[in-house]
């Protein structure tokens, strides 16, 4: 704890929209320990307007306080007290006279009001040509309702001024993002902001962002001379942190009688909120999911706009599987109405429709470069592992005694590992898309390592230990992976993106290579013997055959950083780090196949997952345990995703989901076991051909579990548009006539 620490509380417009009259300052001020009251005018800072390149971008500015909220729950005033108690008394005192402005709540409303922050088009192929000859056209509108991320640990900051730098320790995913945004809202240099991350309680893609309240608390640090602290309550982070996802997608697919797509159009639109997010815009979701729309899927012809409008509701921002979970929910379901127009199995039209392997390097319709994959074997091997005609004759058994039974498939690819080039491509001026990493044999022999990415519960300390002990061949005690810090890692970006195994790869694993000779050459030095003969293993450098003949990595260590009687050998450094900055020649993709098999209950219509199967590809595994509980932890999510999350907002924009009682996330009754088969396509771009995988399971599971739903109620003529299916939806279902859910 920091001495003279002194903590905030916000005070959040109660409106959708209005403009802040009067700021009464005064009961606040007299409650016990409240030590400031400040408004929108005392704070020097600038608003948070993150840039796109190109056309089709309408900047906003989100400011620290807003004079004129935007959003239910948007800070206008901060309290600054002696404790985070008088703090939130002191925010409950301080009188707010608004003048309330129209809300614009509905994506609907936005289109018609031609409110819209992005838009961009692409289109690949005749598309008139295809639609005109196709004998199969299959019309559809999706929908997805907005959710959130819920982490375990909601936002959270200290800042601390002492004249010459601001240190600021946050629950963040992006030090180096967030010290550029902090620097530049506060006209400091660069240098002169410090971001530390501590061990971060979860982060699933807001903590990538910069919001006003950072910028709020440290300008706060900055104007009392004192350290200030702030820890988000789950209210506000229901209410004011990044939400995500709240789409909808106008969709038209061509195929041939056989069921092979032809083409496809799509308008996808996003319900962007009231600002645009730092860094990544509210181009992000829109654009993801049209970009990735056409899956793993031969698909030829394409066309797209993707479009993001302004609603005074909180910023649409990231949340694993960003884009990406719609886009696969979209085509997954799209597969199955053809099927069900051409009288095709599920498989079936998979089989004919996925790339095949010898395909890749494939370039698909909207432009990404697929890198690598099999999924016609991925399928194959989910199939039998769930026994696929073993259940269509069990579930043909139970449809004549009236069970939902139902089994869904999807197959989706996503982009991983992306760098500074594909954050350019897309316009992105604010993420730089580079990371690094410092390894360091420290005089006593322990090996430190430093990284521009923070870990929120990806293992990566795991890995990279991992990896080092490995490549250097020293315990894995010995070695100490540093919390990232601006200060003290190279620069890179951070933890978003399914990036952090490659980066590991491209950074640690290659400063692990460079110091391995230089260990061996310095072992050499000290045994007397020649390179090629010298074996690194458990902390001692021996000579091959010669076991007894070794020097402990300490006595290695010590003479690189304090050479020996006579020297180093000419050409050898002292001192034994390497730093290496790398730029992921990504993105590389990854994908799975999921298998979900469901029973809806017709009374309540609460959806039973009874079995979940999936084949996953990340390229080589590092370590299968981690990557087994990253698929267990995304899959969760997506199971929430697709059946209980859902952010409500009535017609004035009224968060109506304001706690965790409202808001339904999936519990361990919710969730199944999970059959994990792995399948090894590497990257031929990647090194070591690591590939990403943190975000799959959300990408995969709601579109498996939206198609075991939809093929469970099909007899009752019901079809699935839109996510989440909450269970009233499903339950005491009419037999036909048809109806949507
Ligand atoms: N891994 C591996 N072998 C591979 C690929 C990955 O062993 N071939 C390991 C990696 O070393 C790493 C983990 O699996 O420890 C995830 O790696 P990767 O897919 O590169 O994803 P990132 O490390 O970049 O993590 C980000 C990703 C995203 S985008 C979100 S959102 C997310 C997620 O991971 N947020 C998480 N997983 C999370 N897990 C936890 N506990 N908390 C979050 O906030």
């Amino acid at each position: 704890m920091l001495p003279r620490l002194l903590h905030v509380a916000f005070v959040r417009s109660p409106h959708a929209h209005a403009v802040v009259r009067r700021l009464d300052p005064k009961a606040a001020q007299a409650v016990d320990g409240v030590v400031a009251v400040v408004g929108p005018a005392d704070l020097r800072a600038q608003p948070l307007a993150p840039q796109l390149a190109g056309d089709g971008f309408r900047p906003t500015a989100w400011p620290a306080l807003a004079s004129e909220p935007r959003f239910c729950g948007e800070a206008v005033a901060a309290v600054v007290a002696a404790s985070a108690y008088a703090a939130a008394d002191g925010a409950e005192r301080v009188g707010v006279a608004y003048d309330v402005r129209p809300a614009r709540v509905s994506l609907e409303q936005a289109l018609r009001d031609d409110a819209v922050l992005f838009r961009r088009t692409h289109r690949r192929g005749d598309v008139e040509a295809a639609f005109a000859s196709a004998p199969v056209v299959v019309n559809e509108t999706f929908s997805h309702g907005r959710l959130t991320a819920s982490p375990l640990e909601p936002r959270g900051i200290i800042a601390d001024w002492d004249g010459e730098t601001l240190s600021v320790w946050a629950s963040s995913q992006t030090p180096r993002i967030m010290r550029t945004a902090l620097a530049g809202a506060l006209g400091l240099d660069e240098t002169r902001v410090r971001v530390q991350i501590p061990d971060v309680g979860g982060g699933f893609g807001p903590k990538m962002h910069v919001f006003p309240e950072d910028v709020a608390v440290a300008a706060l640090a900055m104007r009392l001379g004192r350290p200030v602290k702030w820890i988000e309550p789950r209210r506000e982070n229901l209410a004011a942190a990044s939400q995500a996802r709240e789409q909808r997608l106008e969709v038209e697919v061509a195929a041939d009688a056989g069921g092979r797509v032809l083409a496809l159009k799509a308008r996808v639109v996003s319900d962007a909120g009231a600002y645009h997010v730092y860094p990544i815009t509210a181009a992000l979701e829109a654009l993801g999911t049209a970009n990735i729309l056409p899956g793993p899927y031969l698909t030829p012809v394409y066309a797209y706009e993707a479009i993001a409008v302004a609603t005074n509701k909180p910023p649409l921002g990231a949340y694993r599987g960003v884009g990406m979970t719609m886009g696969a929910f979209v085509m997954e379901r799209l597969l199955d109405l053809i099927a069900g127009r051409t009288g095709l199995d599920p498989a079936d039209i998979r089989r004919r429709n996925l790339i095949p392997r010898e395909a890749y390097p494939f370039t698909s319709a909207s432009g990404q470069r697929y890198d690598s994959g099999d999924y016609p074997k991925a399928l194959e091997q989910a199939l039998a592992a769930v026994d696929y005609d073993g259940f269509r004759r069990v579930q043909a058994e139970g449809r004549v005694r009236g069970r939902l039974l139902g089994i869904g498939l999807a197959c989706y690819t996503e982009y991983t590992g992306m760098g500074s080039a594909v954050f350019r491509g897309r316009g992105m001026r604010e993420v730089p898309g580079i990371e690094a990493a410092v390894v360091r044999v420290e005089p006593d022999g322990t090996v430190r390592c430093a990284t521009s990415f923070p870990s929120q519960g990806q293992g990566h300390a795991t890995t990279i230990a991992q990896i080092l002990a490995d490549r250097l061949g020293v315990a894995l005690e010995r070695i100490r992976v540093e919390p990232a810090d601006t200060a003290a890692a190279p620069l890179g970006s951070g933890t978003f993106g399914s990036r952090g195994a490659v980066s590991i790869g491209g950074t640690v694993t290659a400063a692990a290579e460079r110091l391995r000779p230089r260990i061996a050459a310095l072992a050499a030095h000290l045994l007397e013997a020649g390179v090629a003969d010298v074996v690194l293993e458990d902390g001692r450098a021996h000579v091959r055959g010669f076991p007894e003949r070794a020097v402990t990595l300490t006595e290695i260590a010590r003479a690189a950083y304090a050479p020996l009687f006579g020297g180093l050998p000419s050409g050898l450094e002292p001192g034994l780090e390497a730093t290496v900055y790398f730029d992921p020649p990504g993105p590389t993709f990854s994908g799975a196949v999921h298998v979900a098999v469901v029973e809806i209950d017709p009374e309540t219509g609460r959806v039973s997952i009874l079995r979940y199967v999936l084949v996953e590809d990340c390229g080589p595994v590092v370590n299968p345990t981690i990557v087994e509980g990253q698929i267990h932890g995304a899959v969760a999510q997506g199971i929430g995703e697709a059946l209980l999350e859902r952010i409500v907002y009535d017609d004035t924009g009224q968060l109506v989901t304001g706690t965790l009682m409202d808001y339904a996330l999936p519990t361990a009754g919710d969730v199944p076991s999970f059959e994990i088969g792995h399948l090894e396509t590497p990257s031929p771009t990647m090194p070591g051909g690591i590939k990403g995988m943190g975000e799959g399971g959300t990408i995969g599971a709601p579109a498996a579990l939206a198609n075991a739903v939809a093929d469970a109620v099909a007899p009752l003529g019901v079809t699935i548009t839109a996510l989440p299916i909450a269970a009233e939806r499903l339950a005491r279902l009419p037999r036909p006539p048809q109806r949507k859910v």
